[in-house]
């Protein structure tokens, strides 16, 4: 194939953000924006707590299983593997998708024990880059109010302090910051003007897949 040729593809858009920020509620009510636009999106969420590794996740998760830091952050890496060829086909058949966390998360929350950036960074190399990563920004104070909030591991304000500064860490130019204490439908409004945005670039043929 002629390396001019452009190329229609799906876009790979991430929601990220500390517990209870927002990203499943948000990447629902854009699904049935995009859709009733007529996109063709689909939606994922990590961990998939359904596969064998994500049950082992998810026992952890619930403070049910211990497991080593290092072992659980390798865990959560394969449970993204484990979707690749997956999310390659979606993609490269021009289906977009919404992730609800990715790599970022693995990398934030592990780092955030002390464990070394590049070494959290090194399981999930070569994964697919994403188009666009909506970053869900709110005081953990805030998000501490919010239903649900302190049933599993991790859900804590100063651990929660602690991964929102790591995640600062691994900005790139493909984020965009949005102040999640809001309304649903305001923080809705601004970022799916972006989605739609990434979305008609990459069916166009203008961003290849990374
Ligand atoms: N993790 C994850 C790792 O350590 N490594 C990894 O590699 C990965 C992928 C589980 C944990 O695993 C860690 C990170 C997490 O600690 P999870 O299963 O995705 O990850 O669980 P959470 O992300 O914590 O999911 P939550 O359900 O907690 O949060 P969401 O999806 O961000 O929030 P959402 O939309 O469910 O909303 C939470 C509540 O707030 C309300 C909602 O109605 C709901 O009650 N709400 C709002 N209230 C007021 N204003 C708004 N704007 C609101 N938006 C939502
Ligand atoms: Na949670």
């Amino acid at each position: 194939r002629n390396s001019n040729e452009k190329m229609s593809r799906g876009a790979l858009i991430v929601l990220e953000g500390l517990d209870k920020s927002g990203k499943t509620t948000q990447i629902k009510s854009c699904l049935e924006i995009l859709r009733a636009d007529g996109f063709d999106v689909c939606q994922l969420s990590f961990p998939d707590r359904t596969t064998s590794t994500g049950q082992l996740i998810s026992s952890f998760l619930r403070e049910q299983t211990m497991l080593d830091d290092r072992a659980v952050h390798l865990l959560f890496s394969a449970n993204r593997w484990e979707k690749w060829k997956e999310m390659n086909d979606w993609l490269s058949n021009g289906t977009s998708i919404l992730v609800d966390r990715y790599a970022y998360s693995g990398v934030a929350y592990t780092a955030s024990k002390g464990y070394d950036l590049d070494w959290c960074l090194g399981p999930d190399k070569g994964f697919i880059a994403p188009d666009l990563v909506v970053y869900l920004s709110a005081p953990s104070t805030v998000l501490q109010g919010r239903s649900g909030y302190g049933e599993e591991r991790y859900e804590n304000k100063a651990f929660q302090s602690r991964v929102s500064e790591t995640f600062g860490k691994l900005k790139t130019k493909k984020w965009l910051t949005v102040q999640s204490d809001r309304p649903i439908e305001e923080i809705t409004h601004d970022i799916i003007t972006p989605m739609r945005n990434i979305i008609r670039s990459c069916q166009s043929g203008s961003l290849k897949l990374g």
